[in-house]
């Protein structure tokens, strides 16, 4: 479960339904041309806090067929209604997905009490391991190194995916929890959460730059840091101009350029503009070619 996974970006037609050959060949792209260890389906990238249950069922059936043993999968089924991440892990489990992963209760202010109770009662239904997918900036939800200890008392809470700018607690999770998995979220800072000794990352750019990840991931291990360092600044120019054109936007129309049939965003997202369109194409020149 180590290494670089793709946070899956999703493939929608203009009437918003799932479009399964572009979401094939968005798995197919990843896994041949990537060559990433997994794949984090249904995430924040996923655009799945759009979908219905139906279709996020849908998502997660295709994405198990295309990809079958060849890569690890992460299924996101995180949910506020609770009933719905129930059925979704008891889903996903048995289409033999390796992990789940479950984002903290948001919107609501939920104590931590009711985060703890929201993961063991998943975890109850299911034979299956859990990350935790931890997001402050999104959700709201800031847990501290000892709520963290508490969550992973549950030994079916197998890790984390630390989506955050806080490398003070990262440092400390990692120190305090050695057996367990940790994920960086930001690939813009893939580079110094590498240097503090992380698992591997889960990361929406990963769709573009998979192979580049890799790199700066395993430069960093090996002490490569001048070398990491410029594959960190050079990923960080491209991820830089992807943020300034919309994100989830510019990552389908760049694999739209190389043949990927990545579809447009669901609404309420909008779909790339003309001049995204066009900026896209640029961004692929750039970096790319
Ligand atoms: O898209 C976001 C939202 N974060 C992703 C990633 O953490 C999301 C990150 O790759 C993810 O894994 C998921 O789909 O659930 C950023 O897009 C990237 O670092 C650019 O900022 O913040």
């Amino acid at each position: 479960m180590k290494g670089i996974f793709t946070a899956l970006i999703g493939a929608f037609d203009e009437q918003g339904q799932i479009n399964e050959k572009g979401l094939r060949e968005i798995v197919r792209y990843n896994i041949d041309h990537s060559k990433v260890d997994g794949l984090y389906v249904n995430g924040s990238t996923g655009e799945n806090f759009l979908l219905s249950t139906p279709q996020k069922k849908k998502v997660f059936e295709i994405v198990k067929d295309e990809a079958g043993q060849e890569v690890k999968l992460i299924a996101q089924v995180g949910s506020l209604n609770l009933e719905e991440s129930i059925e979704l892990a008891k889903f996903t489990t048995e289409l033999g997905y390796d992990a789940l992963s479950a984002v903290t209760p948001f919107y609501y202010k939920f104590d931590f009490e009711e985060i703890k109770d929201y993961y063991n009662a998943i975890l109850e239904e299911v034979d299956n391991q859990m990350i935790v997918y931890s997001i402050p900036a999104l959700t709201g939800v800031n847990m501290n190194l000892e709520q963290f200890r508490e969550l992973f008392e549950n030994e079916k809470i197998t890790g984390v995916k630390f989506t955050a700018p806080d490398f003070f607690l990262l440092e400390r999770l990692r120190h305090a929890f050695p057996e367990k998995l940790i994920y960086s979220g930001f690939d813009e800072m893939l580079l110094p959460a590498s240097v503090l000794g992380i698992d591997g990352a889960i990361g929406s750019t990963f769709n573009l730059n998979g192979v580049k990840a890799r790199e700066i991931f395993e430069s960093a291990q090996k002490g490569d840091l001048e070398k990491a360092r410029k594959l960190q600044k050079e990923t960080n120019d491209m991820i830089s101009d992807v943020l300034s054109n919309g994100l989830y936007q510019t990552i389908k129309e760049v694999l739209k350029v190389r043949g990927v049939d990545a579809g447009v965003c669901r609404k309420p997202m909008k779909s790339a503009t003309e001049s995204q369109i066009k900026f896209a194409a640029e961004i692929q020149k750039k970096y790319f070619e």
